[in-house]
């Protein structure tokens, strides 16, 4: 990546390519929570040279992100789908404001939840919150998306959205970097525009309007000179598509007459109703939500969808076929895969055996621990999302009987709990339960499951230097909780198994952490403690 030449041809993964964009657009902070697929956008960024830094969450992450573009600086800000749930306050707001400098936000989604909890299609937030949405269907596009998004935001002062998918998110395809370097960000400073940014309802309510007037624009801009593409062929099928789904269509119908969309909120509507009125059969072919057919049909223009069974999982050119053809039959199985498992020596598999051992009911959370659900622990009860297990658990302490509720422990990784277990923690003390309760946070010094981050709990930035730490031990006994343990779950293990129980028969509230490096991380967590000793 780094020897990178401008107008050079390189193969890059459409992460990568936003990372270059960014580079190449002079973005001044990049910001984000890891979650598949989006978190190498943010470490390529760093490791070309950007600035770049983990948030907390995905919320915190969006609100820093606005106050660099409020400042008239360019933003990135990054995330997986569901973290756009996390960070929709801001978004739905920050819609209503003037950004000065540009606002970018990433949203790489799941379709089929190779590696999520469930496969929601964030087209919708672009629709709802009112904020236009660019959808690339490759690593040029990536590129190419990400310094028009840009352009888009400065142009009308509005957040983007750049809708990405796994495929294009970690597919490596050939993209040619941009000759003429991208025109210069103005420099950070702060220019008051108080209707513009306070959005109290005497502002709100013009703001409001105010985005619905550039909503209009835009549209306009995207029938003129939107990143539409028209590829002509047979007058007798016309498919209308964006994103991944455009390569899907190519390889399966190389004949028919194709509309695909680049900029797909606010819709070139009018485009898609000539394109529609010129070929014989029009059909939409997206992965996920009828969004596209939907747009097509309220505004009276005749295509065909897909029916309900492919908008389960992602679509590929056999799939696409089989809607093309209306071919209902059953789909072809996946072969099985082999079942996820914790890494022999994790230190997770200690503490899921003695939640087993203790017959826990284990409000669970999201991480690798969450293969604690599994054989041979069967140990997790319920999974909703990220710093969800201390709500749910202490909502099940509240209503269960007595000999049930004192079995219900919470247990959280160590990202997850400074995501957002932290005030799952404060609700705990604030509305204990009468049984009391008991948090479990695994802390291995690390974000494993999204492939060894950095969080405010490691003490340690992105890109690993020493900073200032979250001491949750610290952070437990200042909130007013007595019980707090930290044991190693390796060597500890008997100890662990007798807290617990002490802790769950208790009518108190217990934090206990459990403390050991993950093993594919104990390495570099050592090399990098040895470069920070100052
Ligand atoms: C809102 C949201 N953002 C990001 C993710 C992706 N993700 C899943 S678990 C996780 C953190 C896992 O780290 P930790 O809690 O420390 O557990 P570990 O994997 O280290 O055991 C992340 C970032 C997600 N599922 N939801
Ligand atoms: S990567 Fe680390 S935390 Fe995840 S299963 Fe392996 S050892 Fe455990």
């Amino acid at each position: 990546m780094e020897s990178l030449h401008q107008s050079s041809r390189s193969l890059l993964s459409g992460d990568e390519a936003v990372a270059l964009a960014a580079i190449d657009a002079g973005v001044a902070l990049g910001t984000g929570y890891p979650g598949t697929p989006s978190t190498e956008i943010l470490e390529t960024f760093e490791s070309l040279g950007g600035r770049a830094q983990w948030s907390p969450n995905e919320k915190v992450a969006m609100e820093v992100a606005i106050g660099v573009a409020f400042s008239g600086a360019r933003a990135l800000v990054t995330m997986k789908h569901v973290g756009l749930n996390v960070a929709a306050d801001p978004l739905f707001t920050v819609a209503y404001t003037n950004v000065e400098g540009a606002l970018v936000i990433v949203s790489a989604d799941d379709p089929g939840m190779a590696s999520s909890q469930n496969e929601q299609d964030n087209r919708r937030y672009a629709l709802a919150a009112g904020v236009p949405m660019f959808e690339p269907s490759d690593s040029q596009e990536a590129y190419e998306f990400t310094l028009r998004a840009i352009e888009l935001s400065e142009r009308w002062k509005t957040p983007v959205l750049l809708r990405m998918t796994t495929r294009v998110c970690h597919s490596k395809t050939i993209m040619v970097r941009h000759s003429i370097p991208a025109p210069s960000p103005a420099q950070a400073s702060f220019v008051r525009d108080v209707p513009g940014r306070v959005m109290i309802p005497a502002y709100a309510k013009p703001a409001h309007r105010r985005l619905r007037q550039r909503l209009a624009e835009m549209a306009a801009y995207n029938e003129a000179e939107g990143p539409n593409q028209l590829i002509d062929g047979s007058k007798k099928l016309g498919i209308i598509t964006s994103g991944i789904s455009y390569q899907h269509v190519r390889e399966a119908a190389p004949e028919a007459s194709v509309l695909k969309l680049g900029l797909t909120y606010p819709l070139p509507i009018e485009q898609m109703r000539r394109f529609a009125a010129s070929v014989e059969r029009c059909v939409v072919i997206e992965e996920g939500d009828p969004c596209l057919v939907e747009a097509a049909r309220t505004a009276g223009i005749p295509v065909e969808g897909k029916d309900e069974a492919f908008r389960f999982g992602e679509l590929n050119t056999s799939r696409v076929r089989r809607i093309l053809r209306g071919d209902l039959t059953p789909e072809p199985k996946p072969a099985p895969g082999k079942p996820p498992a914790l890494c022999p020596g994790c230190p997770h598999r200690s503490v899921f055996t003695v939640l087993k051992n203790l017959d826990c009911i284990v409000s669970g959370d999201i991480g690798c621990y969450s293969l604690g659900v599994l054989p041979p622990f069967n140990a997790m009860d319920s999974l909703v999302c990220m710093g969800a297990a201390i709500g749910v658990g202490l909502g099940m302490r509240h209503v269960l009987p007595d000999e049930q509720a004192k079995r219900v422990i919470s247990v959280l990784g160590d990202s997850t709990f400074v995501h957002s277990g932290l005030t799952g923690l404060v609700e705990m003390v604030y509305n204990p339960p009468p049984t009391g309760h008991v948090l479990l946070i695994l802390d291995n010094g690390t974000t494993a499951m999204t492939g060894m981050q950095e969080h405010p709990g490691t003490g340690r930035t992105l890109n690993h230097a020493h900073t200032g730490k979250v001491v949750f031990e610290d952070l437990a006994r200042s909130l007013g909780i007595k019980n707090v343990f930290v044991l190693d779950p390796a060597t500890e293990a008997e100890e662990l198994q007798a807290t617990i129980k002490e802790c769950l028969a208790k009518p108190e509230l217990s934090v206990i952490i459990t403390r050991r490096h993950c093993l594919l991380a104990a390495k570099s967590i050592r090399e990098y403690e040895k470069c920070n000793v100052q």
